[in-house]
């Protein structure tokens, strides 16, 4: 075979990754379970680079080069192993499997281990960027041995987005799982990230009194400064957008019910595994989940609320400052938080994964590329062991120098009864941290006096028992 790359599963994300390779030089093997999908993209982009259509299993992986290195982008899950059924036998030792799909780690976890006993090597990358990232440049997070990102490697460099300084946004996450991991994290960001700047909205939209077409004028603001990201770009596009039909602003014509497609659902559930409070994830998942009750909030309409007090024009505008102060400043704790989780998955799974490395390689191609990855990579950098993100000296200082803006935004939201689940969230998260004492320890005595659970003192060691139902004496367990 003459095929430095194979793709399977030629839907939109398959498709456009395989032009993709073809028009950075590189000879590509095309096949997809119905052969009608294979015919079209040759005949419609083949002028694009080189291809080869391949009909069958068969005739793909002999269009392949040794070591094969072949593509899967079917719909995660079932498809997915049994299109690595269908490959496998006709593999060797060496060859590549890669599963660009959008799989849950554990899946990939599995399917390496069964590949990697049969002396194949199986790169589990999540991509993001969408149809047009896989088209003009994703951001790849490839899992897998060391070995296989050594042949793989350069291949991705070639497709991946790049960065401002020229690096591409692809690195070698760590071994099996890892990829999907920081994928399915990225993803949990990309939900908090949106909540977040929907939140900024509706308290510009009810508080401050702003029209769509103003507040996207605020975004396009926020834009040019620290807040310089791809959402906020295109939070300014949609609300700038009127609907041709009606004439009125699109997002007023739009019915309010997020929808998703599951893997911010799974970093929450993973964070509950792992033990890492997730907060502000959790309420952006939890936000689209309330959304979509339709019967729930029919029913609570009439519920009573506070007196709307919308605020004058000099209000506004001051008002409008301190929600982007109130945005960055929950913005940093959701990356804390998601930072965390990488850290605590790479611990778990014995993934060794550079943080640092992770944030440069979001800084293109995905959906939460922006500006302030590089300071997050720049606070690991500085200092790789950072316990917590938001403890880095930089950041630290831009809370300290946000947080009264960042509490009055949200106590207005309170008393204006605007729901702000995710802003109010990262904020009692920082509190919770910054804590010299929490009310754990009273937690704590309930637990010992209903349940016999036992306490640790601050004063000295060992473990403790205090005999409720008599004479309160204390006894070490
Ligand atoms: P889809 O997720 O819609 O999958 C369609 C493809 O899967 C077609 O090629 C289809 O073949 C193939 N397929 C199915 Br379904 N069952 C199969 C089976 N049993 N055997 C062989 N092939 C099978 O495609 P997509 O939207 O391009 O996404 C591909 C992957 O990339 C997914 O895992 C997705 O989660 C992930 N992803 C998507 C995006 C995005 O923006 N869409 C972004 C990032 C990652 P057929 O043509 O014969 O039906």
């Amino acid at each position: 075979g003459t095929a430095q790359i194979g793709v399977t599963g030629l839907a939109v994300m398959g498709r456009n990754l395989a032009r993709n390779f073809a028009r950075n030089g590189f000879t590509v093997a095309v096949h997809n379970r119905t052969a009608s999908r294979t015919d079209a993209l040759v005949k419609e982009f083949g002028d694009e680079g080189t291809f080869v259509a391949a009909h069958t299993p068969e005739e793909f992986v002999a269009a392949l080069e040794r070591p094969r290195r072949l593509m899967i982008m079917v719909k995660a899950g079932d498809p997915t192993d049994a299109v690595i059924q269908e490959f496998a036998p006709l593999l060797e030792d060496g060859d590549v499997i890669i599963d660009g799909g959008n799989a849950h780690f554990e899946d990939t976890r599995r399917r390496e281990k069964e590949l990697r006993e049969r002396g194949i090597h199986f790169v589990g990358a999540g991509i993001s960027g969408g149809e047009e990232g896989a088209l003009h440049g994703p951001s790849i997070m490839p899992g897998g041995s060391a070995e296989s990102y050594a042949s793989l490697g350069p291949m991705l460099e070639r497709i991946a987005a790049k960065a401002e300084d020229g690096a591409p946004c692809v690195t070698h996450i760590g071994p099996d799982g890892a990829g999907h991991f920081v994928k399915m994290v990225h993803n949990g960001i990309e939900y908090a990230d949106m909540q977040l700047i929907a939140e900024a909205y509706q308290l510009l939209r009810d508080v401050a009194g702003y029209s769509p077409a103003r507040i996207a004028d605020v975004f396009r603001s926020w834009n040019s400064g620290r807040l310089d990201s791809y959402l906020i770009e295109i939070t300014a596009e949609v609300l700038s957008h009127v609907d041709a039909a009606t004439g009125e602003p699109f997002v007023d014509v739009v019915l309010d019910r997020a929808e998703q497609k599951g893997t911010g659902r799974w970093t929450v559930q993973i964070a509950l595994d792992l033990g890492v409070p997730v907060s502000g994830i959790a309420e952006a998942v939890f936000a689209r989940s309330v959304s979509g009750h339709a019967d729930l909030r029919e029913a609570s309409r009439h519920l009573a609320g506070p007196t709307a007090h919308r605020l004058g024009e000099d209000e506004a505008a001051a008002f409008s400052d301190r929600v982007e102060q109130a945005l960055y400043a929950s913005k940093i704790v959701a990356y804390t938080q998601g930072f965390h989780q990488i850290s605590a998955g790479s611990e778990r799974y014995d993934w060794d994964i550079d943080l640092g490395r992770v944030a440069s390689i979001w800084r293109g191609g995905c959906i939460i590329r922006a500006a302030f990855l590089d300071r997050i990579t720049s606070a690991y950098e500085a200092r790789p062991g950072l316990p917590v993100l938001l403890s880095d000296k930089s950041f630290a200082e831009e809370i300290a120098a946000a947080q009264d803006d960042w509490r009055t935004v949200i106590a207005t939201a309170v008393t204006q009864g605007v729901p702000t689940p995710a802003f109010a969230a990262t904020l009692a998260y920082y509190d919770s941290l910054r804590a010299e004492r929490l009310p754990a320890a009273l937690t704590q005595g309930q637990r010992d006096y209903f349940g016999a659970h036992t306490y640790h003192r601050t004063d000295r060691d060992g473990t403790f028992h205090t005999l409720w139902g008599g004479e309160k004496n204390e006894v070490e367990s």
